[in-house]
């Protein structure tokens, strides 16, 4: 099957991928003799070109590897994904021959940048190559796509495993493509959490946002306010016990994600939702009484004492200490919702938060309220409005836009993934309206909010907002399906961009969750196989 014509140039040339898209029907054939179509993959590659035989799996292939840490990592992870479900041994070896070969710096490769890759597959052998281990990764993630689903499976299956002959080309839209976990209003395990990366990974997602601190909960341990975990990360919404990282703990999280090529974004909230750090140091409240812990759901209720010196102490001792702790760029300061602090107070405090976040070497990322104040050269703002926010409201985060603020784009009523997807949805809210997936899918980051430039877009971000969400069963059904379309939203070209397209290549999904034992909502707009 040819799927589009041979691509003259590797950017750009964007009529291929939407061939790529419309050719790709039915979902993916169980272990039969029939591999996975080429372009059957979410998110929608750069491009496709089906080609020739097939590539098999079998008990003699090898893992090849270049001499090189990363792309002995990226072999390794791989091996660790194929050697349950195959049964084979699939050693990782960095001789030449036959076999799956990951290759890291070739010339065909750099034009894909960073974070892009490229996959040949025929009867000798699966070559990827890529400039950067990232782009490995990611081509790994397609090649696990292009198997039976039942390859995801822990225990070994009969097989056999074919990859289709053919060529795959594919670099991100967007650097930043990212998921928020709200581990404060409650708390997750590393495990938790690790579990949620690996499913990030699957659909190439880059960034993991964890919103670590809010008026239910402090879940970080700083050395030098120590009652900030034990004190105020002692309970949750519900009044459960909640529970905090160990500096340790969070450094196992950020190693896990770097290992899945994620770069994780702390967030610590302020000046408002800090009602937990409120309760644990009375001296940070204005009044000098420090509150009680407090495990509703209500917001806006709680600010910073603006006009303290120990309130900037604070600030410095914190983004001092998880600066240290994060190798990532950036450094979350929150900023939303802050209805207890005054508007001059608001734009006074982000005057003095946001250097000493550059002073720790750290670039500034908040909720698009801080735009209402003047954002640091070089800050993200991240969209979280709707699309009937007031125009007043788009306008101000445009012109920050225009004047160089980057934009994250999460709208609510689009992306959160705490939305109900109906009336009838057990979990989630509704404050922004029911997100069904097409609603999801369904609308173009590069011209959504009107008078801000493409070019300030600097990506999307799906969060997970978890007043309702207790565990990973709940985290997967809010997440699955609408995640893999955020995702899709942040890496594929804008003209791939097809619901009736991706809705059968997402219906194709569904045999590898179940094969992983992720809980997904099966919603009537899909296309799904049968159970
Ligand atoms: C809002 C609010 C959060 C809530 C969330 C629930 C932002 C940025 N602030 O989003 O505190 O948890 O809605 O959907």
């Amino acid at each position: 099957m040819r799927q589009h014509h041979r691509t003259p140039r590797l950017l750009g040339t964007l009529l291929l991928v939407v061939a790529a898209g419309i050719s790709v029907v039915g979902a993916a054939p169980a272990a039969t003799g029939v591999p996975v179509p080429l372009g059957q993959v979410v998110p929608a590659p750069l491009s496709v070109e089906a080609k020739g035989a097939p590539y098999r799996i079998t008990g003699d292939t090898r893992i090849r590897v270049d001499d090189s840490p990363g792309a002995r990592r990226v072999g390794e992870y791989l091996a660790d994904v194929l050697r349950p479900s195959t049964g084979y041994r699939l050693p990782v070896t960095t001789r030449g021959g036959d076999g799956i070969r990951l290759r890291l710096g070739s010339n065909s490769a750099r034009a894909l940048g960073d974070e892009g890759y490229r996959l040949d597959s025929g009867r000798s052998g699966v070559t990827i190559t890529a400039r950067k281990a990232a782009g490995l990764f990611h081509g790994v993630q397609t090649l696990r796509q292009l198997l039976p689903a039942a390859v995801e499976k822990r225990s070994a299956q009969p097989g056999p495993w074919l990859v289709a002959g053919g060529t795959v080309k594919d670099a991100p839209r967007y650097g930043y493509r990212g998921a928020m976990l709200d581990v404060s209003r409650h708390f997750f395990t590393v495990a938790q959490v690790e579990r949620y990366i690996d499913q990030l990974a699957l659909y190439k997602i880059n960034k993991l946002h964890l919103h670590l601190s809010d008026d239910q909960g402090w879940r970080i341990a700083i050395d030098s306010w120590p009652r900030l975990a034990t004190h105020g990360g002692s309970t949750q919404v519900g009044g459960g016990t909640g529970g905090f990282y160990t500096k340790d703990q969070y450094r196992r999280i950020v190693r896990y994600a770097a290992s899945r090529h994620l770069e994780v974004v702390p967030e610590i909230d302020m000046p408002g939702h800090t009602n937990a750090a409120l309760a644990s140091y009375a001296e940070l409240n204005c009044d000098g009484v420090a509150p009680e812990l407090y495990t509703g759901t209500e917001v806006g209720f709680s600010s910073l004492c603006v006009d303290k010196p120990v309130t900037y102490d604070f600030v410095d001792d914190v983004i001092r200490e998880l600066a240290a702790l994060t190798p990532g760029r950036y450094l979350h300061i929150g900023g939303d919702e802050a209805h207890s602090t005054s508007h001059a107070d608001y734009v006074a405090f982000m005057e003095r938060v946001q250097p000493v976040v550059a002073r720790y070497g750290k670039t500034v990322i908040g909720w698009h309220q801080l735009t209402g104040a003047t954002p640091a050269k070089g800050a993200l703002a991240q969209y979280w409005g709707l699309d009937d926010t007031s125009a007043a409201e788009k306008a101000q985060v445009a012109k920050a836009a225009r004047n160089g603020t980057g934009l994250i784009l999460s709208p609510a009523d689009r992306v959160y993934l705490d939305m109900k997807y109906t009336a009838d949805t057990p979990l989630g809210l509704d404050w922004a309206g029911l997100v069904e997936v097409r609603r999801s899918y369904d609308w173009d980051p590069g011209a959504y909010l009107p008078g801000a430039p493409a070019s300030a877009v600097r990506g999307v971000e799906a969060p997970l907002w978890t007043e309702t969400i207790l565990n990973s069963d709940h985290i997967e059904y809010m997440a699955f399906p609408r995640l893999p379309g955020v995702a899709e939203l942040g890496w594929s070209p804008a003209p791939a961009h097809d619901w009736d397209a991706y809705k059968v290549r997402l219906a194709a999904q569904a045999p590898r969750w179940e094969a992983l034992g992720i809980d997904y909502y099966r919603s009537p707009q899909v296309p799904w196989p049968a159970p």
